[in-house]
């Protein structure tokens, strides 16, 4: 049957319609419903070794464009719907996203699975089933509220398997069952990711906005991904999920290999576990528990193949990120699982005297890192700086242990999704001008580099971002009610909300600007501003610079003085399809961690992919990327990491230094207090902030404020000679082959995983 008479067939099916008469919302039901056809008939990839990447997020977005692409009939199913008067665009609006992930982590790992399936690798993602996933966004009197997030309906790409796992926690017992997405490789077979639910779950339990009873595990174990953990409450329910996961996990690992008859003293031989961050960590006592226990192994045994199986993923070094659970909490939750805590960490204290490194710190608290270390096989940085940061402080006590452990995987961005299917017209163009060999090897973008003179080309690319602009101006009109105009330049900061991300940097720019032009001083062209982030809803500095980039953007776009020159805008419910919409119509893209802080950042390379040129701090993979395009391609401030380490080590940053110092940056944190500001915010959250940036500032916004105004004025300036920022958009396209996550994963396959 071809695609239209497939498509046609499930419109009876479902709805008892022609096409014609089918909603949006109908029609992406009938279009699932293929692609899950479709599947069907595909080969799942099999190999004698696969990697089970478990991962407490999985941001994978909306599915139906993806695969429809990786199914290589998107095109025709625009072909049959167009023919019939409807828009494939506008189907794609009606499917729920998913949000199962915070950000560049689980984004990450949605990547990777695109990639492993492309690559032909054996290889599973194994997840949670969060009903609610990550709070949806809305924003009241300028503060954000967290609403859940509704995403499985009826017609989804889960599929119900009877696949069953009890999992206990101590004498209760609760049952999971497996749930699982369909992984299309581009143009190659089928992996799955296996997202694990809690039979019971009891989605009633949420009353107000995402408050629930936290107790009652039997029904909330996967309804939210990362609930409010500043309580004893949350932290219990935290653990629970982890461990539910990590024993579902195990459980299917064990199966699988006995369905294969493969003998599982030879697990290593057959499996390999990628962790990702610490959050499975305790798949590791788990396995271990249960070869002893049931499978006959010696405690030697076990530890022994279970530590040549298992690799650990760093991609972080904040302290507060890197999880360390007091054992009473492990007691109560998972007592089963203490004794092999226990027995593991005696092993390491006879071996290795430092208290550094012990898996149970002098305050009883286990450091699941440490677990990670000793008993996995790999440990993983996720970009060069980053990797060379554990390696020198953070994790220098276990480097020094085990350098062999030790190496680097900068990460990447699946191009099927962050180019093939967000910026269909510049595909377009790189297949006219370059050929379409940069999809399957995207080293060939390289080939772009001969154009850089060529104006025709210039030309192309910045006609595509100028309708990329238009489109996304659009759609910000409608759904923030905010103006943008698409000849001004975008810049544009999309990332979690984090102190250490900076957002409260470009904030006093903002302000900094908006004196300016009260002043008189008015920029050569007009300049829009764009925001999209969440923030924890415990993280209270977080919350307040939310509040102060709403109070921004109402002051600024209501100055009739101010509003022809700049442009706030904070977008609502930042996610993965905004994300795909911000991108391909961003100019400037704000990378301004503070150096050593940001790991790697993912979204500064789907910009770079799309044109956009970096502002940022040589952090992460800026640093790469700066290599890669040369300083003339790039703009780069601010104090360096190891500047950065040693004023944490010497304890000699004070804030108020600079706010003394420079009368720029006193006229723009003052700001946040005036009376303009508190005319329009409220007291408490602009007080607090203002005070946290004078008298605290950990992420040391004030340190690096001077050299970014003085650098993004350039780089404004540099706007204007639009042949060079052509050439400099050109060149960042070009360069950014080294980011797929193809590469990614190759290179966890030659150097850690061994697959084939
Ligand atoms: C941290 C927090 C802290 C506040 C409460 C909510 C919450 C949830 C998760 C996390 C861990 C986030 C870890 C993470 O996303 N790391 C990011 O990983 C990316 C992929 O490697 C990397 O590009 C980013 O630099 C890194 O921040």
């Amino acid at each position: 049957m071809n695609i239209e008479a497939k498509i046609t067939d499930w419109a009876g099916k479902l709805y008892q319609k022609q096409l014609e008469a089918c909603t949006d919302k109908e029609l992406y039901d009938v279009l699932l419903n293929v692609c899950k056809e479709l599947i069907r008939e595909k080969t799942p990839i099999t190999g004698r070794k696969k990697v089970y990447y478990i991962s407490a997020e999985f941001l994978i977005g909306k599915l139906l464009s993806n695969n429809l692409l990786n199914l290589g009939i998107y095109e025709e199913v625009d072909r049959v719907l167009s023919a019939k008067g409807k828009s494939l665009c506008a189907i794609e609006e009606a499917e729920p996203e998913p949000s199962l992930g915070n950000g560049g982590l689980g984004r990450l790992a949605a990547c990777f699975l695109d990639s492993i399936a492309t690559l032909g690798l054996c290889g599973d993602g194994i997840g949670l089933n969060y009903h609610f996933g990550l709070f949806k966004q809305v924003f009241e009197d300028k503060l954000q509220k967290a609403r859940k997030n509704e995403w499985i309906e009826k017609q989804s790409w889960l599929t119900k398997t009877d696949v069953t796992y009890e999992v206990a926690f101590g004498n209760r017992k609760v049952t999971g069952r497996m749930y699982d997405i369909d992984v299309i490789g581009y143009d190659n077979g089928v992996n799955k990711l296996h997202l694990f639910d809690l039979e019971t779950v009891d989605e009633n339990l949420v009353k107000e906005g995402i408050a629930f009873d936290k107790d009652a595990i039997e029904k909330n174990l996967t309804l939210f991904l990362y609930p409010d953990d500043s309580d004893e409450a949350g932290n219990l329910l935290r653990i629970h999920q982890q461990y539910f996961m990590v024993s579902c996990a195990a459980q299917l690992i064990l199966d699988e290999m006995k369905q294969k008859d493969y003998d599982l003293h030879a697990l290593h031989e057959h499996v390999v576990i990628q962790i990702n961050d610490t959050h499975p960590t305790m798949v590791i006592p788990e396995l271990i528990r249960i070869l002893t226990k049931q499978e006959g192994f010696s405690m030697a045994e076990a530890i022994s193949v279970v530590s040549q199986t298992c690799a650990y993923t760093n991609h972080t070094i904040l302290a507060e990120a890197l999880e360390k659970w007091p054992l009473h909490y492990l007691e109560r939750v998972v007592p089963q699982l203490v004794p092999t805590i226990k027995e593991l960490d005696v092993r390491v204290r006879k071996q290795y005297p430092d208290p550094k490194v012990q898996l149970i710190d002098e305050n009883r608290r286990v450091h699941m890192a440490h677990i990670d270390i000793h008993y996995g096989f790999s440990v993983n940085g996720v970009a060069a700086i980053h990797t060379e940061i554990l390696k020198k402080t953070e994790l220098n006590h276990f480097y020094k242990l085990y350098p062999y452990k030790f190496n680097n995987k900068t990460n990447g961005i699946t191009f099927r999704r962050w180019l093939l299917s967000c910026n269909k017209e510049l595909t377009k163009l790189l297949e006219e001008t370059i050929g379409s060999g940069f999809k399957k090897d995207a080293k060939e973008l390289q080939k772009l580099l001969s154009f850089q003179e060529d104006s025709r080309v210039l030309d192309a690319i910045a006609k595509i971002k100028k309708q990329k602009k238009e489109a996304l101006a659009a759609y910000i009109a409608k759904h923030e009610g905010v103006e943008l105009d698409p000849e001004s330049i975008f810049d544009i900061q999309i990332k979690r909300m984090h102190e250490y991300k900076r957002q409260q940097m470009n904030a006093l720019y903002i302000i900094h600007k908006y004196l300016e032009i009260k002043k008189g001083k008015k920029p050569m062209r007009p300049i829009s501003f764009l925001f999209g982030a969440k923030a924890a809803p415990a993280y209270v500095i977080a919350q307040d610079i939310i509040h102060l980039l709403l109070v921004l953007q109402e002051i600024v776009n209501h100055d009739p003085d101010v509003a022809p020159f700049i442009k706030v805008v904070m977008v609502e419910n930042y996610n993965v399809s905004y994300a795909e919409k911000l991108i391909p119509a961003c100019d400037v893209s704000e990378q301004i961690s503070l150096a050593s802080k940001e790991a790697s950042g993912t979204g500064n390379m789907k910009f770079m992919l799309n044109g956009a040129v970096t502002l940022g701090t040589a952090d992460g993979a800026n640093v790469e990327i700066r290599e890669l395009v040369g300083d003339e391609n790039i703009y780069i401030f601010g104090q360096d990491s190891d500047a950065v380490i040693r004023h944490y080590t010497d304890r000699d940053y004070v804030p108020g230094e600079y706010y003394e110092k420079n009368p720029m940056i006193k006229e723009a944190v003052d700001f946040i207090v005036s009376s303009k500001a508190l005319s329009v915010g409220q007291e408490e959250n602009l007080r607090r902030l203002y005070h946290e940036l004078l008298n605290k500032d950990w992420f040391m916004t004030l340190l690096d404020l001077e050299d970014y105004i003085v650098t993004k004025d350039r780089m404004f300036a540099d706007f204007e000679d639009r042949e060079k920022w052509k050439k400099m958009s050109l060149i960042n396209i070009a360069k950014a082959g080294f980011f797929s996550s193809d590469r990614t994963i190759r290179q966890y396959n030659e150097e850690i995983w061994k697959l084939s």
